[in-house]
């Protein structure tokens, strides 16, 4: 299969390239390498050492036999956009290439209409360009378990039957995102939902929940292949954030009272997934489907406990201490998603959480000076109903 990935360089879309690869398909992508750049505007770096992109596509090609065709460039330009898919024709594009942080969109009214722009004009571009070059194509767009919020029902898998006034229907289930970047993903669903019915595409809408851990099979452990690791406020997720926290004896940080429930799944197991998504598209044309992609659910704190248990078994003792949240979110709810369809395609989680977190924190020791350098960026400043206390203009607004 010919798969496009835009947003190739990022905590994916690297590994997901080099899954794809050994599975077979050709690969190309897009990126404009601006994630180095908002984790910079963090005062942070990857914890993990990544090598620049050309690097990266050298060692592609040795590992591979076969060259990664990467278009450098920003799929907000729709002329690149355009362009990239006629040259290669994919059988599916997995579109990753947005800005995914919630804090860093909750910065000031330039990092919200910034992230507002850059990702639901990347995803119009890629709905028109498909529709107009390469209709047939099976689009994979990486949507948020966040687009649903925490709403005090069960969630079903994007659509839930409906009776209202004595009348039925099948609808889309309704969204209450908690922050600005959230809230891009639900309207890009809108305008995927609408593609789909008017314009017949075919596109898979992925609800992932929080992703956390450096390994996927395919880099073999070869350091030269590793995917970036965020530790900041903003692009450090919270199991990541709990485990560099860990390995440089710096108290975990819960927010508030910590039983925010959120779906989890390993790196490992979301670049499965997104390879059964791609491998088993939907039967029909103008289908558009939702999955709900996560393993399990956790409480923040368990979490917390377990990532505190597991370095103590490994020998580093660390605290637990809870920091006043700087977001606006439920701090005890109801939650109950969904998450069957995934497990329908062949879905097979590949560790328990606990294993997970145990070889995350093994990698991590080895890169705890470079967590080191970046031990002001992981405490939380940015506040949902304050402005961060320092101007700061974004790349390219
Ligand atoms: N949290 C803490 N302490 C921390 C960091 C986070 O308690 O040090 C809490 C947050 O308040 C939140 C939960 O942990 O309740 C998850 O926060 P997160 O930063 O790990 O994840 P989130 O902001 O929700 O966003 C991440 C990804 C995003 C993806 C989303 C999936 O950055 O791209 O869409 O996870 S989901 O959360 O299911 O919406």
């Amino acid at each position: 299969m010919r798969v496009l990935i835009t947003g190739v360089d990022g905590y994916l879309g690297w590994p997901l390239a080099h899954a794809l690869a050994r599975r077979g398909h050709l690969v190309a992508g897009i990126d404009a390498l601006l994630r180095r750049e908002w984790v910079a505007e963090m005062g942070s770096q990857s914890a993990t050492p990544i090598l620049d992109i050309d690097s990266r596509l050298t060692v592609f090609r040795e590992v591979h036999g076969e060259d990664l065709r990467f278009v450098p460039g920003n799929v907000c330009n729709y002329d690149l956009v355009e362009e990239a898919i006629r040259d290669f024709m994919p059988d599916c594009v997995v579109h990753l290439g947005q800005m995914p942080s919630a804090p860093y969109s909750m910065i000031d009214a330039h990092h919200a209409v910034f992230t507002h722009q850059n990702n639901i004009v990347g995803t119009l571009n890629l709905l028109f360009a498909l529709r107009d070059l390469a209709p047939n194509a099976h689009l994979v767009k990486l949507g948020t378990m966040g687009e649903y919020g925490t709403p005090n029902i069960d969630i079903p898998e994007g659509f839930f039957d409906i009776e209202y006034r004595g009348r039925r229907d099948r609808l889309p289930f309704p969204r209450q995102p908690n922050s600005m970047y959230h809230l891009t993903k639900v309207h890009d669903s809108a305008n995927i939902h609408f593609a789909c019915r008017v314009w017949g595409l075919t596109c898979t809408d992925v609800m992932q929940g929080v992703v956390f851990g450096t390994r996927i099979d395919a880099l073999n452990g070869d350091d030269r292949l590793l995917t970036r690791f965020d530790v900041d406020q903003a692009f450090g997720t919270v199991i990541n954030r709990f485990c560099a926290q860990a390995v440089i004896g710096m108290a975990l940080s819960p927010y508030g009272r910590g039983h925010q429930r959120r779906g989890f799944l390993s790196l490992r197991d979301s670049i499965q997934c997104l390879a059964l998504i791609i491998e088993n598209p939907p039967d029909g044309a103008g289908e558009y489907r939702i999955l709900n992609q996560f393993h399990e659910t956790f409480d923040v704190y368990d979490l917390a406990l377990v990532v505190q248990g597991t370095a103590r078994d490994m020998g580093i003792d660390v605290e637990i201490k809870t920091v006043e949240n700087p977001r606006i979110e439920a701090e005890r709810h109801y939650y109950n998603p969904d998450h069957q369809k995934l497990f329908d395609l062949g879905y097979r989680p590949t560790r328990t959480v606990r294993e997970e977190i145990r070889e995350t924190l093994e990698d991590l020791g080895r890169f705890a000076e470079r967590i080191r350098l970046c031990r002001g960026a992981i405490l939380p400043s940015i506040r949902w109903r304050e402005r961060k206390p320092r101007p700061s203009p974004v790349g390219g607004f």
